[in-house]
């Protein structure tokens, strides 16, 4: 809970000295980014993502309101909180500064005590930020995405397919004879079998866009946009094979001694008329004859 990781502070400053104070009195407590334009803050936001910038307002080739309209209008850096540092003192100025979506307004000539304080306020909200985001959309057991998340990134993706003309590939996850799994080994033991392959299921969904969420008890779904039915079998079987790969005796599954999975899977066809609901109960069904079938298989 206490651990705090070291925040990266930009600071974005065109006067040489300014740059070297700040740089300074943030060094001992956080990792400092520096740029000297306009130019160079966007540049450094983008590559390093910081947690907050200390953006001067008036820089030559491009002022501190241009570079915070453009760091909110990209998605990357919309969210990098920002406190304006100016010598621009008057009230408007402030008071605009903070409607264009600044956290805070610092006034030039500044005191160091008070921008410390002051950067480690927003640092703690960035942080609790965080976490609120971690709690909304990630599950507890198994750090998946929840099914909050994955509902959200489905819509989007989904629609993204549909606009695009891409496929888009779904996969339901289901492990094999879990009960028998909780009543021969125990809960515990279960949970811990159940985030097992989540990490393998996580760990096959690597590439952007891709996304291994829990849907709810011991199912899990895999989302693959851009891929296509041979693709998305593929990665499926290569999911179903690294389950086994772990290993779990499971001597009450009666599918084998080992604990695993079955998969079922449909692809988007660009070209149909189907909607996001006909896609998921698609691979459902195919879920649904992977186990009739007799468990430990995929089928798409
Ligand atoms: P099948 O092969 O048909 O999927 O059989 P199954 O026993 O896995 O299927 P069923 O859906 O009947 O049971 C799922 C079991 O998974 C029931 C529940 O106790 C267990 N389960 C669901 N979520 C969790 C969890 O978070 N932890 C543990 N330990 N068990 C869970
Ligand atoms: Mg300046
Ligand atoms: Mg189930
Ligand atoms: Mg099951």
């Amino acid at each position: 809970m206490n651990i705090v990781e070291n925040q990266k502070v930009l600071v974005a400053d065109d006067d040489a000295i300014n740059r070297e104070v700040l740089g300074e009195l943030l060094k001992p407590e956080y990792t400092v980014l520096l740029a000297r334009n306009g130019a160079q803050t966007l540049e450094r936001a983008t590559r390093h993502l910081p947690d907050l910038i200390l953006l001067d307002v008036m820089m030559p080739d491009m002022d501190g309101y241009e570079v915070l309209r453009r760091l909110r209008s990209d998605p990357q850096t919309a969210h990098i909180s920002v406190i304006f540092i100016s010598g621009l003192d008057r009230p408007e100025d402030e008071a605009n500064g903070l409607k264009m979506g600044a956290s805070d307004y610092i006034v030039k000539p500044f005191n160091q005590t008070v921008v410390m304080a002051r950067v480690a306020l927003h640092l703690q909200v960035v942080r609790q930020r965080r976490m609120l985001e971690r709690l909304a959309n990630i599950d507890g057991l198994t750090e998946l995405a929840n099914r909050r998340r994955f509902d959200e990134m489905y819509s989007l993706e989904w629609q993204r397919a549909r606009r695009s003309g891409r496929p888009l590939s779904l996969a339901l996850l289901d492990i094999d004879a879990f009960k028998q799994f909780n009543d021969r080994y125990g809960h515990p033991s279960g949970d811990r079998a159940l985030r097992s392959v989540a990490r393998v299921a996580g760990a096959a969904m690597r590439r952007p866009g891709d996304m291994a969420a829990r849907y709810g008890g011991e199912e899990l779904l895999l989302m693959m946009p851009e891929t296509d039915v041979f693709e998305a079998r593929r990665m499926a079987e290569g999911v179903r094979e690294a389950v086994i790969a772990l290993s779990i005796a499971h001597e009450a599954s009666g599918v084998a001694p080992l604990l695993t999975v079955s998969i079922g899977g449909a692809t988007l066809d660009p070209e149909g008329d189907e909607g996001p609901a006909e896609l998921f109960e698609a691979a459902d069904a195919q879920l649904y004859r992977a186990k009739q079938s007799g468990r430990n298989q995929v089928w798409w």
